[in-house]
């Protein structure tokens, strides 16, 4: 498969490489790392990076393209696989399309498709690829695609961080790749994002069954200068990691007046509580929307009787 891909690369002049809407550390990284590859091994090839940007365009700067850049070019989609999330539609302009993505879903996109679950990261995969076709990799190629993996793994954390992450990280490594750059990259954070982090720590509460949560009306985003998702979704796992806590979750006020519902457990399913109030999820991580925090009090509710259930309360 890495020399049909290569083969299909070799074949265009123009490339325009694509990855998912609200781009991660893994989307960012291998772009930026692929991006990087293909100048380095193609020097005569025009290579661009397109999509929108947020707190990791440090990693690299997108492209201004125009429409008649695609009329030529291969387009090369990443960490990504159905047409939906891709960012920047105008793939479809393009030549032809080639989706690179370690996810499960299966693509609805028109192209060679290269979808393999057992890597941990899509930067992975292009690192694999790189590796095994012998392609140069400077520094820069190098801490893009380690930046990605990093990241996907939850910094080689997650169950499925296999021995060759370590092995093509090591790789990298050998590349140049700037570790102590990334990690202090991921761990800067802002002032603001900081004192929230405290504020959660310091405020939140536990029920009759040790459920921790925290209700977080619309000033809570206001007083720290933060946005609803960074209150919900970035904060819930501050309530994670608590000695007899093993299911917590975070409700937060949006600006229509509706509960951001957060949910999360170390072991005991939990999907059921946030498909019955109209959400759903993973089995251990969930979420849903509900009308008022009378609700989200139903939910804890909910929460504290499944802990009674599994007769798990310590
Ligand atoms: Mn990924």
């Amino acid at each position: 498969m890495f020399k049909q891909i290569k083969t299909l690369i070799e074949e265009y002049n123009h490339i325009v490489i694509h990855r998912h809407k609200n781009p991660d550390g893994d989307a960012y990284g291998s772009q930026m790392g692929l991006k990087r590859l293909i100048e380095l091994n193609y020097p005569n090839k025009k290579v661009v990076a397109v999509g929108d940007t947020n707190v990791f365009s440090y990693i690299g700067e997108v492209d201004h393209v125009d429409d008649v850049f695609y009329e030529n070019a291969l387009a090369i989609i990443l960490d990504v696989a159905v047409t939906q999330l891709v960012s920047d539609d105008r793939y479809h302009l393009a030549k032809q399309r080639l989706v690179i993505d370690h996810h499960l879903n299966d693509s609805n996109i028109d192209g060679m498709i290269m979808i393999d679950s057992n890597y941990i990261s899509c930067a992975e995969l292009i690192a694999d690829m790189a590796l095994t076709m012998n392609w140069k990799i400077d520094e820069l190629a190098a801490t893009n695609l380690m930046f990605g993996i990093i990241t996907d793994s939850g910094r080689f954390l997650y169950p499925n961080t296999k021995a060759n992450t370590f092995n093509i990280a090591a790789a990298l490594m050998n590349k140049g790749a700037k570790l102590q750059y990334i990690y202090n990259q991921l761990y800067t954070e802002s002032l603001n994002f900081k004192k929230l982090k405290g504020y959660f720590i310091n405020n939140f509460k536990t029920t009759d069954y040790n459920v921790a949560y925290m209700k977080n009306d619309v000033s809570i985003k206001e007083q720290f200068g933060v946005s609803t998702f960074t209150v919900s979704r970035a904060m819930v796992n501050q309530m994670s990691g608590i000695e007899n806590v093993s299911i917590w979750a975070n409700f937060t006020e949006d600006v229509d007046g509706l509960i951001q519902c957060e949910l999360r457990s170390k072991e005991i399913p939990i999907v059921d509580v946030a498909k019955k109030y109209g959400g759903g999820g993973h089995a251990l991580a969930c979420g849903c929307t509900v009308k008022s925090f009378d609700m989200a009090d139903e939910i804890l509710a909910d929460l504290d009787a499944i802990i009674e259930k599994s007769g798990k309360h310590g």
